[in-house]
C-alpha cells in the first residue's frame, strides 16, 4: 500500500494545517512530525492529548509516520472514563502539547511534549528550525537526508477509538491503516475531493468524525485543513468561502446552529453560498435545516453515514437532486445490505421495509480492542451489524429511520450509552435509583434526561450536582441537561425498568 499521506512525503511549502496563527506547511509537519516519532518509534501504542490544536495534528502524524496506533484522548474526559481507557489501551507514553496540563490519572505514564517548529507559534512568525538536521532552512529536504518512511503493514493499526456501547465502558475500536485510506479515498471518489480542497471545521479531535474525515482526509489529499479551534458561526462565515474554505465539516448540531443565524447575516450567506461542499455526518440532519440552508445560500448540504467501527459507509452524490432525509448510495468498496429481524436479507427498493443495516468492506474495523467475544458478536459472517435501522429508495439511496437499541443516545453527534450514565448517577450518593434516556431537542438532536429517585425526597442532590458529578466522572458531553425526579422506576415484574412507562416517553 502507498504512504497513508503521499504529500507529507513529497515535503512542500503548500499550507497543510492552520489553527488561528498556528500553520504549518507540509513541509513543517513533516519535520515536526519527524522529531516526534523518533521518540515513540517501537512502542505498542501512544495516547495524544487531543486538544483541538496542530500540536494533536502533529501528534498523530508522528505516531502513524512511525508506525505507532493512536489512542486520541478527549481532554475534557472525566476521571473513571480516562481510568478505563488508560486501563485497557495501556499507552507507552502520551504525546501533548508543552502547555498542556495533564490530568492525575496520566501520571504514571511517559510524556512527551510536541513541538510545532516552523511557523507554528502564537504569531505565526518563528523561524523554522530543523532538530532532526535533515531539512534546510526553506523546509525542503538535504539531500542527504532520508524522507520520512511510511512502509508499514497495511493491516496494522492506525488508530484505536474509544466508542460508547448500550452498556458497560466505551471499547477500543481497532482502525487499521488499510480501513483509514480505503474510506478516505471512497470519500474523495464520491466528493471529487482534490489537494485544492481547503477543508473548514471546528470538530473535536478524538472522535472520527473530526480527526479521520477531518484532519487525516485533507492530510491525504495533499490539501489543507483549517480548524476553528471552537465551532462558531463567526468563524465559520470568515473562513468558508471568500476567506478561503472550499468545504464544510459538521455535526447537525452545527448546521442547524448555521441555519438559525442565517437571516440577516449577508457575510454568513455568501461564505456558505461561497462553498465548494457543506457536509452533515454523526447524526441525521433535519429536513428543516436542510431546507433553510438550501433557500437561504442555494447550496445542498450533502449527508454521509458511518460509524467508528466502519468509518464511512454512504453519501450523497454532490450535484444530484436534493434528498433531505437519505444518507445517499454505498461508497466504492462498501456492500451494505438490509436484514429482516429473523436474519434474512432484505431485497426491496421500495422506501418502506425496514431492515437492520450491515456492511462489509476494506473500511470495517479490525476488532475492538481486548475483546474478541465483543468483536464476535458485531458480526453475522463477514458483515458489520451497524444497529442503524433503514430503508431503501428505489435507486439504491439509504435512509436511516431509527436504531435498533433504544439505549444509544446521540446528543450533538456524539453517541452515548444510557447505561454508562445510569452508573455514574448510582454512584452519587443522594441517588437511590436512576434511568436515562434521550428526548428530542432542536439543537442537540436528542438531549440527555436523568430520572432520578433521590435517596431523601426532601433532599434531592440538584440538576446542576448531577451534572457535574457525571461531568466530572464520564465527560461533560455525557451530563444529563434535564433532570427528572421521581418516587420510583417504572418495573416489570422481573424488576426490569421500563423506560418506555416513565412519564412522556413512548
Ligand atoms: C458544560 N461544560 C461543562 C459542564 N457543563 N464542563 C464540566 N462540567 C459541566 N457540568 C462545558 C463544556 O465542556 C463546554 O466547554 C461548554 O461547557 C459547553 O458544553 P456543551 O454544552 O456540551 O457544548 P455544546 O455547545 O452543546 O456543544 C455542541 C457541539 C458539540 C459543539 C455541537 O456537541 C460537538 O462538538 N459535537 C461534535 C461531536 C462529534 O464530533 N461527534 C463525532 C462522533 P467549552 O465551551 O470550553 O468547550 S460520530 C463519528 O465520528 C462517526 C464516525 C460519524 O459518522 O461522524
Ligand atoms: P459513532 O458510533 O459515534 O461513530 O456514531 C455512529 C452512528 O451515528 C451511526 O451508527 C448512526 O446511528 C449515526 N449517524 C452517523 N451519520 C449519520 C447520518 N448522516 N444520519 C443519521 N445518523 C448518522
Amino acid at each position: 500500500m502507498s504512504a497513508l499521506f503521499p504529500a507529507l512525503t513529497a515535503l512542500n511549502d503548500r499550507p497543510a494545517v492552520r489553527f488561528g496563527a498556528d500553520r504549518l506547511t507540509y513541509g513543517e509537519l513533516a519535520r515536526a512530525a519527524g522529531a516526534s516519532a523518533a521518540r515513540i518509534g517501537g512502542m505498542e501504542r501512544v495516547a495524544v492529548w487531543a486538544t483541538p490544536s496542530a500540536y494533536t495534528v502533529v501528534a498523530v502524524v508522528a505516531a502513524l509516520t512511525a508506525g505507532v496506533p493512536v489512542v486520541p484522548l478527549n481532554p475534557r474526559t472525566g476521571e473513571r472514563e480516562l481510568a478505563h481507557i488508560v486501563g485497557d489501551s495501556a499507552p507507552g507514553a502520551v504525546l501533548a502539547g508543552p502547555a498542556d496540563e495533564l490530568p492525575a490519572g496520566l501520571a504514571g505514564i511517559e510524556r512527551i511534549d510536541v513541538e510545532l517548529g516552523g511557523r507554528g507559534g502564537p504569531d505565526g512568525s518563528g523561524d523554522p528550525i530543523d532538530p532532526t538536521g535533515a531539512l534546510n532552512p526553506t523546509g525542503t529536504l538535504n539531500p542527504t537526508s532520508p524522507p520520512p518512511s511510511e512502509a508499514h503493514d497495511p493491516e496494522s493499526p492506525a488508530l484505536v477509538v474509544y466508542t460508547s456501547g448500550t452498556t458497560g465502558p466505551p471499547k477500543g475500536v481497532e482502525l487499521s491503516r488499510r480501513a483509514v485510506a480505503a474510506s478516505l479515498d471512497a470519500l474523495a471518489e464520491a466528493w471529487g475531493w482534490t489537494a485544492e480542497d481547503v477543508v473548514v471545521h471546528g470538530l473535536p479531535l478524538f472522535h472520527v468524525h473530526g480527526l479521520v474525515l477531518g484532519v487525516l482526509g485533507p492530510l491525504r489529499r495533499g490539501g489543507e485543513v483549517r480548524h476553528l479551534g471552537a465551532f462558531s458561526v463567526e468563524g465559520v462565515a470568515r473562513e468558508l468561502g471568500a476567506g478561503g474554505g472550499t468545504v464544510l465539516f459538521g455535526v447537525p448540531t452545527m448546521y442547524h446552529r448555521l441555519a438559525e443565524a442565517l437571516d440577516g447575516d449577508a457575510g454568513l450567506v455568501a461564505a456558505l453560498a461561497g462553498a465548494r461542499l457543506l457536509v452533515s455526518g454523526s447524526a441525521a440532519l433535519p429536513v428543516h435545516d436542510h431546507e433553510r440552508i438550501a433557500a437561504a445560500t442555494g447550496r445542498v448540504v450533502v449527508e454521509r453515514y458511518g460509524m467508528t467501527e466502519t468509518l464511512m459507509n454512504t453519501s450523497v452524490l454532490p450535484g444530484g437532486e436534493p434528498r433531505p432525509g437519505t444518507v445517499g448510495v454505498p461508497l466504492a468498496g462498501v456492500d451494505l445490505r438490509l436484514v429482516d429481524e429473523d436474519g434474512s436479507v432484505l431485497g426491496l427498493l421500495d422506501g418502506e421495509t425496514v431492515g437492520e443495516v450491515q456492511v462489509r468492506g476494506p473500511n470495517l474495523f479490525s476488532g475492538y480492542l481486548g475483546r474478541p467475544e465483543a468483536t464476535a458478536a458485531a458480526f453475522d459472517g463477514d458483515w458489520f451489524r451497524t444497529g442503524d435501522m433503514a430503508v431503501r429508495e428505489a435507486d439504491g439511496a439509504v435512509r436511516l429511520v431509527g436504531r435498533k437499541a433504544t439505549d444509544l443516545i446521540k446528543s450533538g453527534g456524539y453517541k452515548i450509552g444510557a447505561g454508562e450514565i445510569e452508573n455514574a448517577l448510582l454512584d452519587h450518593p443522594g441517588v437511590l435509583e436512576a434511568a436515562v434516556t434521550g428526548e428530542p431537542d432542536a439543537d442537540l438532536g436528542e438531549r440527555i434526561v436523568a430520572w432520578v429517585v433521590p435517596r431523601d425526597g426532601e433532599k434531592p442532590p440538584g440538576e446542576a450536582e448531577l451534572a457535574d458529578h457525571v461531568a466530572g466522572l464520564l465527560a461533560p458531553h455525557k451530563r444529563p441537561r434535564v433532570v427528572r425526579y421521581l418516587d420510583a422506576l417504572p418495573r416489570n415484574d422481573m424488576g426490569k425498568v421500563l423506560k418506555k412507562a416513565l412519564p412522556g416517553t413512548r
